[in-house]
């Protein structure tokens, strides 16, 4: 096993990462910016390292500061957390060149998954059902309006290189196709420096439904179900719980089996998340995920599974802990993503926490770097605690997390708490019946 753990990220996730590692008896390295010198990850680590400015390219995304912060200190594995480079494949080919151990996937199977059409054509090859469309970036119009008339409209052009939904322009009729693809392409050249987009059928009213799952490198893979993360904003997630309401056993059985003996055949090893379109009672891949997820709490706490832990000793060489018939998946799981916005305009309201008190009790759990007196610096995501909670049931759960919202602290700046007590207060959510479009209409933003 690894003696000491470079964690190349801040905040919850820091802390979440060092958590396991101290369970496992391993000493962990903090990076960070010149902002966050007082931060608890900092705090928490055996050591720590500045590695240079606050703007994320300076410091959080400066390869050469991490590799070097790792040598200085002797960490012999590097955990990337979410978000900044943690689904870079040359960040993870320059961490193994240098003979540190990357804790996540091969950098091909990340280099593989971040383009989307490769990530589709290999899965759809492995018995995955896919959301129909080109299987090449589309160049010419005429090809095209071809492939749309196929396929039917409404279609959507998405960058191949993309994410966070940018670059994607839904398309009514053939005569919007052409700007639409020069739209998409010109966003896709600016935000992913790559042009290369491609179509879809267009499904109006989905949910999205993910799968985790957990592989080493003996070829032993497990699932651990799904969460169904519909409740989004722009692209950022706000709730995620599991089961998803929609979903029964059967159905769970049948994607979960799908995804394992893929997962298996890719040779993929470390966690994974496979991102699906669900609508009239059928699965749709769209994208992979390569890394370790904000939401991975809920699967936690239904699994009762460290998933930090399994990806730790992936990485070192162990086997899974976990066989299928290990994993017993009990009661239902919710998250809330509270961040430090206003509640009705999503303003960013940084600054510093004059009281903190979070909630507790049985079945909730707080992943938060927050404490009393600590300055929100403004150049970071806005995540300031993740709230799960736990229950028998999904209306138990939902009890707990409104007991749980009425209890949480966090004063000084604006929280989007309020929001999620009114969210929960919602009859739609309470019956489970959204899609990925109804928070839009529930917060009335207008772009
Ligand atoms: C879609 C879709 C409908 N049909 N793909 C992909 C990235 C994810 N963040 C959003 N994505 C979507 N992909 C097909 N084939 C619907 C979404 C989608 C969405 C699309 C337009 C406007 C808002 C949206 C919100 C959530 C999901």
């Amino acid at each position: 096993m690894f003696e000491k753990v470079l964690i190349a990220n801040r905040g919850e996730i820091a802390l979440r990462i060092h958590r396991a590692c101290h369970e496992m008896g391993i000493k962990t390295v903090a990076v960070h910016s010149t902002a966050d010198e007082d931060a608890m990850h900092v705090r928490l680590a055996d050591e720590s390292v500045c590695i240079g400015a606050p703007p994320p390219r300076a410091s959080y995304m400066n390869v050469p500061a991490i590799l070097s912060a790792a040598a200085l200190t002797n960490a012999t594995a590097i955990h990337p957390g979410y978000g900044f480079l943690s689904e870079n494949p040359n960040f993870a080919a320059m961490i193994e060149e240098h003979g540190f151990t990357f804790i996540g996937p091969s950098p091909e199977h990340v280099r593989m998954m971040g383009d989307k059409l490769a990530a589709k054509a290999a899965l759809r090859d492995l018995g995955i059902p896919v959301v129909p469309g080109s299987e090449k970036p589309v160049v010419e119009t005429e090809e095209a309006m071809r492939i749309a008339e196929e396929i039917g409209y409404p279609v959507l052009v998405k960058a191949a290189h993309g994410g966070g939904g940018r670059g994607m322009q839904v398309v009514t009729a053939p005569q919007e196709l052409a700007s639409a693809l020069s739209m998409a392409r010109s966003e896709a050249e600016s935000h992913f420096k790559n042009g290369a987009v491609y179509l879809e059928k267009y499904l109006a009213t989905p949910r999205h439904i993910e799968i985790q799952v957990l592989a080493d490198m003996h070829g032993n893979v497990v699932h651990f179900g799904e969460r169904d993360c519909s409740i989004q904003r722009r692209h950022q997630k706000l709730l995620e719980e599991s089961p998803s309401p929609v979903l029964n056993a059967d159905q769970r059985e049948e994607i979960g089996a799908m995804v394992t003996a893929a997962i298996a055949n890719l040779g993929y090893r470390g966690v994974g998340t496979l991102e699906f379109l669900y609508a009239d009672g059928m699965f749709y891949f769209i994208e992979m995920n390569t890394r370790l997820q904000v939401e991975h709490p809920v699967t936690e706490m239904l699994s009762n599974v460290d998933l930090v832990r399994e990806q730790i000793r992936i990485a070192a060489g162990a086997q899974l802990g976990y066989r299928q018939n290990d994993v017993h998946l009990q009661g239902h799981a919710l998250e809330c993503r509270i961040t430090a916005e206003n509640p009705i305009t999503f303003a960013p309201s940084p600054g510093r926490i004059k009281d903190y008190h979070p909630p507790g009790g049985l079945g909730v759990r707080i992943d938060s770097a927050l404490y009393a007196g600590y300055a929100i610096p403004p150049y970071y995501d806005s995540l300031i605690a993740k709230l799960v909670v736990h229950g028998r049931n999904r209306s138990e759960t939902l009890m707990r997390l409104r007991r749980a919202l009425d209890e949480f602290v966090i004063d000084g700046i604006e929280t989007t708490i309020p929001l999620f007590q009114r969210l929960i207060a919602n009859k739609d959510f309470v019956n489970g019946a959204y899609d990925v479009h109804w928070l839009e209409r529930f917060v009335d933003v207008k772009d």
